[in-house]
């Protein structure tokens, strides 16, 4: 059993709620399929992480979803996150595997062959590969990797692959079929009208084009 092996793994952008609660929208996401949430807000302070991160705390653990914090361990530790995701430029895997409790996940951002081998080497539980398509929801992208990178990277690493960067439902199959393990996504679950829909129509596809592997 993989620590690790999200299927649809949401998170949060809190320029997407227009007007809904947090609370409301991913429940509605998590009901609608997603496995895993990632906390990640760039421009909230640790007091706001820290609230943010507590209620996604309760309903995750209600609902049986993992929950992960991007970029911050300490707030991590302090709401009882199941792990961490970090970027390039964050602490390294092995010094945040250090500052968390055994069994914690510790997830990396990859975008490329070298970074993802790398990050099996330094013991990532996971990792974020992308971006795949254009994003504007991320504003400092390296260049899209495609669908196909993912073929490349699937060969050269055998940790769970999570794809993320621009990843509609009509794409999802083909990202699966190249190898990656799950999908992650802001605004195609959180910025739709209804988020339970949005997810649940993802959810199947990797369903069923895993099934088919
Ligand atoms: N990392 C690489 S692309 C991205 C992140 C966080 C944003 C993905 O957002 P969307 O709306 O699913 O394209
Ligand atoms: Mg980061």
């Amino acid at each position: 059993m993989l620590a690790m092996d999200s299927r649809l793994y949401v998170v949060t952008g809190h320029q997407f709620l227009k007007g809904r609660s947090l609370e409301s929208v991913i429940r509605a996401a998590i009901h609608g399929g997603a496995d895993c949430i990632q906390l990640r807000e760039k421009e909230y302070t640790g007091r706001q992480l820290l609230e943010a991160g507590l209620l996604l705390r309760r309903i995750t653990k209600e609902m049986g979803a993992t929950l992960i914090v991007n970029d911050r361990i300490d707030v991590a530790r302090a709401v009882d996150a199941d792990g961490v995701h970090l970027g390039q430029s964050d602490l390294p895997i092995q010094v945040a595997r250090e500052m968390l409790a055994v069994g914690k996940i510790v997830g990396i951002s990859t975008h490329n062959v070298a970074e993802a081998v790398a990050a099996e080497r330094s013991g990532a539980d996971y990792i974020g590969f992308g971006p795949i398509k254009q994003t504007a929801t991320k504003q400092d992208t390296e260049p899209v990797v495609g669908a196909a990178g993912l073929q490349e990277v699937r060969r050269h690493v055998s940790l769970p692959i999570v794809a993320i960067g621009g990843i509609k439902a009509e794409d999802v199959a083909e990202i699966i079929r190249n190898g990656a393990n799950g999908v992650a996504v802001v605004s195609a679950v959180i910025g739709s009208d209804d988020v339970q829909a949005a997810a649940q129509n993802i959810r199947q596809i990797v369903d069923l084009e895993r099934g088919a592997r």
